[in-house]
Order: structure tokens, then sequence, then C-alpha cells
């Protein structure tokens, strides 16, 4: 293939309220970009409870979604399209596993290691597959004739 962005694969990366209110925005999109991703998209946005409940439908019936919805409206979050080659699967091996302290423990150079605090607050977001990154992109962005566009209010 002679055009290289052919392999390319986007995928939904949000830094979750803890991580914005800890001050890891840099720290974390320095390691996305060295890690070889391009950040495509990106924006700001405090998530409201019916965005949070729309966005983690299919956890709808655990029992932990109403402490995730919680969570997830108690601040703003950072949410970013990256691009790369694997990336949906990369984003998901850079980040490590959901319970920030087993990341600690296994994954010590994950970013959940590096700036997660429990099972909840584990600091970002990446999308599971490739069917949950269509939806997840199309969720918060939209093609326009400007170009992509937010489907939601900007902070
Ligand atoms: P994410 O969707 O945010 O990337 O996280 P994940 O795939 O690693 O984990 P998932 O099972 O999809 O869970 C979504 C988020 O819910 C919170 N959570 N709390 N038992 C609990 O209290 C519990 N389990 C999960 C975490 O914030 C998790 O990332
Ligand atoms: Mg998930």
């Amino acid at each position: 293939i002679a055009n290289g962005d052919a392999l390319k694969e986007k995928t939904l990366a949000m830094i979750k309220p803890d991580g914005v209110e800890g001050d890891y925005i840099d720290v974390i999109k320095k390691t996305i970009l060295a890690s070889g991703f391009n950040i495509t998209q990106e924006i700001q946005l405090q998530l409201n409870e019916n965005t949070v409940k729309s966005f983690y439908a299919e956890h709808a019936s655990k029992s932990f979604f109403s402490d995730l919805v919680q969570y997830m409206t108690s601040g703003p979050v950072l949410i970013m399209v990256l691009e790369k080659a694997n990336a949906i699967a990369d984003w998901r091996d850079l980040i490590g596993p959901t319970d920030s302290n087993k990341a600690k423990a296994t994954h010590p150079k994950s970013v959940r290691a590096l700036c997660g605090l429990d099972l909840q607050r584990n600091c970002v977001h990446g999308s599971d597959s490739p069917q949950s990154a269509v939806r997840e992109i199309s969720f918060f962005f939209e093609k326009s004739s400007s170009g992509f566009v937010s489907t939601h209010d900007e902070l």
C-alpha cells in the first residue's frame, strides 16, 4: 500500500475527571505522542448524567453504574481521537488494566499505574473494540462541511 494512511485506525481516548483534576493532561498527551499516536480531535467537556448513562450504556445493569455516573460527572473530561496503525489495541495496552492498583502491581509503566487511584478512578478511558471505537467517536464528534465538529457543548 503506497499510502500509509490506509493502515491507520482511530480510537476514542478520554482523560477522566480525576486525571484532569490531578493535572495529568500534559503528561498523558506526551505519552500518547511518544507512543506514535496522532491526536486528530480533542475537546474538553463537562459531561452530564444523561450523556454518561448513554456513553456507558453497556454497564447500565452493573452494581457500580450509579457510582460510575457520579464519578464521570464530577468534573471536566478531555476527549481525544487517537490515530495510528493498531490504535485501538495499542491504546488499551498503554492504559493498562481497569483497576489502577492492579496496574501499579503488574503494568507499572501503564497510564493507569501512573495516574489512576483505584478500581473506579482510573484516569483514562479507551475504546475496547473496532465497533466501540466507531460508536464512541461518532458519539462525541460528527463530520461537517468544516471537518469534524463536536456534537456536545464545549466547556
Ligand atoms: P473504560 O471503559 O472506562 O475504558 O474502562 P474499562 O474498559 O477498563 O472497564 P469497564 O469494565 O468498561 O468499566 C468502565 C468503568 O467503570 C468503572 N468501574 N467501576 N467495580 C467497580 O466499582 C467498577 N468497575 C468498573 C471504572 O471507572 C471503569 O473504567
Ligand atoms: Mg470499557
